[in-house]
Formats: C-alpha cells, sequence, structure tokens
C-alpha cells in the first residue's frame, strides 16, 4: 500500500534493514514496508544488523524497541558513527515512547521515531520522506567529490594543477620537518616548444602536451605528485626522495622523453626535456617556496648549459655543477 505522488515516488530499489528480535513482529512489520517498494532484509539484533552493513549499505534502517529506549539509545548512535559520511536514515519503531524518549532517541541520532500502531500509508510517507532527504544528500556528497576533483586537475593534460601541487608540497614539507625525512621537488620544461606550435600548429602542442603528461605519469613512481606547473613546465614531488634518487628518476625521464616519438597520426615529432632537482636537507631550504625556487634554478642552469639535460641544486653532478650560492660547496667533492 503506497502512496504515488512527485513528492513520493516508488523507489523500487530501496533497501531496508530491520532489526526486530521476534520472528512474528519481523514479518508483521516488513509487510507494509515491502507493499510499499522496498526490499526487507531483517537482523535479529544490533550486532547482525552491523555485519548486514559490513556487506551492503542499505537505503533506511529500522529498529523496532518494545521497551523503554535506556541502553539502546548509546546503540543508535554507534550505528550511525560506523556508517561514516554517509546519510542512512534511522527510524526506531516503538510500541510505547514517552515524548521525553522520543527527544532522546533524536537527539542520539535517530532519524523518526513512529509509534504503533500507525496508518500503513504514514508509514510510506515517513520513509519516503527520509528517502528524499538521503537522495539530497546523497547528490551534494557526489556534486562536492566531483568539485573537489574538477579544482585540483589540470583540464589540459590530466594531471595535478599548480594549486593542488603546493597544497600537496606544504602538506609533505610539514612531514619532513616532524620526521627529518627527505623530499625532494623536480621542475621540468620542454626544450624549444615554441617550435612545436610553429611547426605544427597549436593543436598539435596540445596533442605533445596530453602524451608527455602520459609519459610522465608512467615514468614516476607511484607515490610522486606529478603536476602541471604552466604552459610547458611541470612539477614533481617525491617524497621520501634523496637528492640522488631525484637525479636517477630525472635522469629517466630525460632519457624516456627524448625516445619517445610524438605522433598523432598527421605530425610526428620527439622533444627533449631540461629538469632540475632540490631536495629540503640538501638545499637546507626553510620553506615550500624556497624549495621550488632551488629547484627553479636548478632547472635554470640545466637550460644554459645547453638543454635536454638535468641540474641538480647543491651538489655535484655528472651534468650539474655546483652552484656559486650552493651551501654544502665547501665539503663537495
Ligand atoms: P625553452 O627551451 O627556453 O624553454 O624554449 P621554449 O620555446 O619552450 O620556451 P618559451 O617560453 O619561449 O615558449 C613556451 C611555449 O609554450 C610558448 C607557448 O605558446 C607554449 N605553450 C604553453 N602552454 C601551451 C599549451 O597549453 N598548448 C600549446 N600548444 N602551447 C603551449
Ligand atoms: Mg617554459
Ligand atoms: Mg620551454
Amino acid at each position: 500500500m503506497s502512496v504515488e505522488s512527485p513528492y513520493c515516488p516508488m523507489v523500487p530499489a530501496a533497501i531496508a534493514f530491520l532489526v526486530s528480535a521476534d520472528a512474528k513482529d519481523a514479518a508483521e512489520l516488513a509487510a507494509p514496508l515491502e507493499a510499499s517498494g522496498f526490499r526487507v532484509r531483517v537482523s535479529k539484533d544490533f550486532t547482525q544488523l552491523r555485519e548486514a552493513i559490513r556487506e551492503h549499505t542499505p537505503d533506511i534502517m529500522l529498529v523496532h524497541s518494545k521497551k523503554a529506549f535506556g541502553a539502546e539509545l548509546a546503540l543508535y548512535t554507534s550505528l550511525k558513527a560506523i556508517l561514516e559520511n554517509k546519510f542512512v536514515p534511522l527510524v526506531v519503531i516503538a510500541e510505547t515512547c514517552s515524548e521525553e524518549e522520543e527527544a532522546m532517541a533524536l537527539s542520539a541520532g535517530v532519524d523518526e521515531v513512529l509509534i504503533r500502531p500507525y496508518h500503513p500509508l504514514v508509514l510510506s510517507a515517513r520513509l519516503h520522506s527520509l528517502l528524499r532527504i538521503k537522495a539530497l544528500h546523497d547528490e551534494l556528497v557526489d556534486a562536492n567529490a566531483r568539485l573537489q576533483q574538477i579544482s585540483r586537475v589540470d583540464p589540459g593534460t590530466g594531471l595535478y594543477n599548480r594549486r593542488h601541487f603546493f597544497e600537496r608540497l606544504e602538506e609533505e614539507f610539514e612531514r619532513v620537518k616532524r620526521h627529518r625525512d627527505y623530499l625532494a621537488v623536480m621542475m621540468m620544461d620542454v626544450d624549444h616548444f615554441k617550435e612545436v606550435n610553429d611547426t605544427h600548429g597549436h593543436l598539435f602542442g596540445d596533442f605533445v602536451l596530453r602524451r608527455l603528461a602520459a609519459v610522465l605519469q608512467n615514468t614516476s613512481r607511484r607515490i610522486d605528485i606529478v603536476a602541471r606547473y604552466g604552459g610547458e613546465e611541470f612539477a614533481f614531488i617525491l617524497p621520501a626522495t634523496t637528492i640522488w634518487a631525484g637525479a636517477s628518476l630525472a635522469e629517466r625521464i630525460r632519457r624516456t622523453v627524448a625516445d619517445t616519438v610524438f605522433e598523432d597520426g598527421e605530425a610526428k615529432m620527439k622533444i627533449t626535456v631540461s629538469l632540475g632537482v632540490a631536495e629540503v636537507q640538501q638545499g637546507l631550504a626553510t620553506s615550500v617556496d624556497n624549495l621550488v625556487m632551488y629547484a627553479d634554478k636548478a632547472l635554470l642552469k640545466a637550460k644554459s648549459l645547453g638543454r635536454n639535460r638535468l641540474a641538480v641544486y647543491g651538489v655535484y653532478d655528472r651534468k650539474a655543477p655546483i652552484f656559486e650560492d650552493d651551501p654544502t660547496a665547501s665539503t663537495a667533492p
């Protein structure tokens, strides 16, 4: 039995978990729910209910309470807590209930208290009203997740954007300050990218950047954060990475990019990249901006030394001479 209206639509797949200690009561309570479109799964106590929730999240939960609420209040609160940020309406079906008990149940996290006997139409309408609120809540959670994703991602390449890069770098920087771990940052710039656009057009340029992003993602490790810093510049956060490990990753990326043929069916070309690496302890960076600036300085060095190479800030490397402003200069080999 149910009322159908724009405000009270049938929800064919709505799943209701019902807790009732007594099989006869459970059957009586389940019948009108099933008649108004719910698929009902019965548990005989809270332990069984929790097991059922672990297997599957219901759309609504109903608890049949035969006595004064008392001890059950804490169970209601803990039930809502295990569902974390999901909103699953919790309805108590009471045989008797004082106004005080009703208020306490609602304060404990219960969303609706229904006192028997009730008309099946009222039961159906109340439950559908809760499902309406749930649908709005779920839409909001989805929309927030989508917005959060959009706000982090560069649409041209699918990589993280500059804003997310700095957010994550701040987090990593705080972490290494506490644990005295290593943290490297790598900046990368495509060499003579203007020529790519000038020779094959901007659309091919865009294609190259997209493909390049995929190459960078595949070449770096899962824990690394790869971001588009802007234009044809990319930035990497390399957690738990010494300057030497960072340099070796930079060299792997340099070689992989140089070996890749960028081909979209019409045009075809190769590109090279220059990279600069800096590491917190090595460069004695005191802030995130500092660290990025050091990696940038190293990148400029790589550019000025002829491109298609890497440079590291603060230490010797095969292709990167030590910088004048390097605080470790006197101890380097
Ligand atoms: P260098 O080796 O010194 O880095 O030379 P370059 O040509 O790469 O550097 P420059 O800064 O002169 O030019 C960068 C070019 O990158 C110019 C700009 O139009 C192009 N560019 C930046 N973002 C995009 C993009 O999203 N799509 C395309 N197609 N081109 C872009
Ligand atoms: Mg550039
Ligand atoms: Mg460039």
